[in-house]
């Protein structure tokens, strides 16, 4: 089991796509283990985002970033790294498959609503950055109908 952070990110959250975002987690079978929504302080998005401080876009993505509202969640399940990144899709919306997130209501590469962890490294370092109060420990009954 892995578990996994998931962000809506400020245009999402504008959007009005929290709820259809999270629909999209519980339908596939994630188990929901953190949830809240802040908005980021300027030095929790630079140390979110630090592998592309020398990035040209770095300035423009923390600004955005701090714009507003996040939604931060944890979601748990077998391999739900790789499983979360596929719900959302590639980077840039125009070239994001139809039935991702990204591909179903992005058409930038900055601004493409959500974000999730790409390795068990990052997911742990992102958890213990976004949640240091921790995560929910609880059984979700259900979870014998999505797995054999
Ligand atoms: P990912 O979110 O798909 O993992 P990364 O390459 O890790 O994509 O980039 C992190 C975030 O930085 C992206 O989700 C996007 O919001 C922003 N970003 C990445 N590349 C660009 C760019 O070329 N221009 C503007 N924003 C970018
Ligand atoms: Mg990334």
């Amino acid at each position: 089991m892995e578990t996994t952070y998931v962000m809506v990110k400020p245009d999402g959250v504008q959007r009005g796509l929290v709820g259809e975002i999270i629909g999209r987690f519980e339908q596939k079978g994630l188990k929901l283990v953190g949830l809240k929504a802040v908005v980021p302080s300027e030095e929790t998005a630079r140390t979110h985002y630090a592998v592309h401080a020398e990035r040209p876009f770095f300035p423009g993505l923390i600004k955005f970033v701090t714009s507003g509202p996040v939604v931060c969640m944890a979601w748990a399940g077998k391999d739900a790294i790789s499983v979360a990144r596929n719900l959302i899709g590639p980077t840039n919306g125009r070239e994001a498959a139809p039935g991702t997130i990204r591909g179903d209501y992005g058409m930038d590469i900055g601004y493409n609503m959500i974000h999730g962890s790409d390795a068990p490294e990052t997911a742990e370092f992102e958890l213990n950055l976004w949640f240091p109060e921790g995560i929910m420990q609880w059984d979700q009954t259900i979870s014998r109908w999505f797995y054999e």
